[in-house]
């Protein structure tokens, strides 16, 4: 069998060069997503149709070069599946139509295997997209953190100020743990057959995870996230596991868990996620994703990224996801600028 590159680089072993990934690399910035996308009807769709799924999953290995597949879905799907109404509105986001309020709307989600068996045409897509994926690229499978998905069903919807669940978080904590533990329960499980339907990453999204205060980061988000990584790691030592938090360089120094890889965000300057993490895990990132506008500013970065981390314990990404109107031919650059400026 093939190695692939990007599972040996998580386990810190040694590659031919860094690879190179890209957060939100099936997406808006592709014609050829958009158009799959239009035949879907919508976004939700989309991600109920295995066979479209696994086709936009696989588009920016073959347009832009990437080392590994991230598979084509969203983090939302889990509160969905847990009775929760979810939908698109267009140019507007994601939209629950019954937040949780009370114990009573905790009461009634869907939870443990029940929620995480109704997620089928995930594990579907999965089994599809690894019968076509080149045997030397990765598949990387996903959650978001429960913190994260916590903040779309108690707010409803996104949020500058996240002041419901804030709300919450002060005035009635034990509500918010409960939630917090419940979908806890349901992504280990949805995470387990994620692995066994043949994903060979496992990352956590905890992208709103800046909204937490420092202090209170570990007690309504992190633990939650290692909880999910002891649970996955009992039972699959093999499988790697990357953490994104974005935005919390304060908690750098507090950071701990069973994991592979942790991602840092743009705003996170790469020699101190070094200084302080490089030694007990490896570390991916983190080019501003706004660069992707300049080639130039592009290669810069790829560069200085490069000197700082050297060719090893090192995965090429952006420091959060790919906007809709960076050029395709930018995107191509980045990634082979990566490949190239790090070749051994
Ligand atoms: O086609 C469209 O217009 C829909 C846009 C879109 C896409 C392409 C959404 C809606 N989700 C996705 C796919 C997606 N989402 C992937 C797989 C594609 C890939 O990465 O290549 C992944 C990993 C996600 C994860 C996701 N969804 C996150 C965590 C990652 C991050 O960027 O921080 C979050 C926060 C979401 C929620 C979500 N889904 C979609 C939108 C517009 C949002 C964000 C809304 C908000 O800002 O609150």
């Amino acid at each position: 069998m093939a190695n692939k590159i990007f599972v040996d680089a998580c386990l810190g072993k040694e590659t031919p060069y860094t690879p190179v990934w890209m957060m939100r690399q099936a997406g808006r910035y592709l014609p050829e997503y958009m158009k799959v996308r239009a035949e879907a009807g919508n976004f939700l769709n989309l991600c109920h149709d295995p066979k479209k799924a696994c086709e936009v999953t696989l588009q920016p290995m073959d347009i832009v070069g990437v080392d590994a597949a991230i598979l084509f879905s969203d983090i939302l799907v889990i509160p969905d599946e847990m009775g929760m109404d979810l939908s698109f509105v267009k140019g507007e986001g994601p939209k629950f139509s019954d937040p949780i309020t009370c114990e009573a709307d905790i009461d009634r989600l869907i939870g443990g295997d029940e929620a995480a068996s109704k997620l089928t045409y995930v594990f579907d897509t999965i089994k599809l997209i690894k019968q076509e994926l080149a045997e030397d690229k990765a598949l990387i499978g996903f959650t978001g953190a429960p913190w994260t998905l916590a903040t779309y069903m108690i707010e409803g919807q996104g949020t500058k100020t996240y002041n419901i669940c804030k709300k919450m978080m002060y005035s009635n904590p034990a509500l918010l743990h409960k939630i917090l533990a419940k979908v806890t329960e349901v992504i280990k499980l949805y995470m387990e057959k994620q692995i066994d339907a043949g994903i060979d990453v496992v990352q956590i999204f905890d992208s709103w995870a800046a909204a937490i205060e420092p202090s209170m980061y570990d007690e309504f988000s992190w633990k939650y996230m290692v909880e999910i990584c002891d649970h996955l790691k009992a039972k699959y030592p093999n499988t790697p596991i990357i953490m994104f938090p974005k935005g919390i360089p304060t908690f750098l120094d507090k950071v701990y868990g069973n994991f592979d890889v942790f991602g840092v965000d743009w705003a996170t300057p790469m020699e101190l996620a070094k200084e302080k993490l490089g030694e007990k895990y490896v570390l991916q990132g983190n080019m501003e994703p706004c660069r992707l506008y300049s080639q130039e500013e592009t290669t810069k970065s790829v560069d200085d990224i490069q000197k700082v981390m050297g060719t090893s314990r090192h995965i090429f990404n952006l420091g959060h996801g790919i906007l809709p109107d960076v050029p395709v031919a930018n995107a191509i650059h980045f990634v082979s600028e990566c490949q190239r400026i790090s070749k051994k």
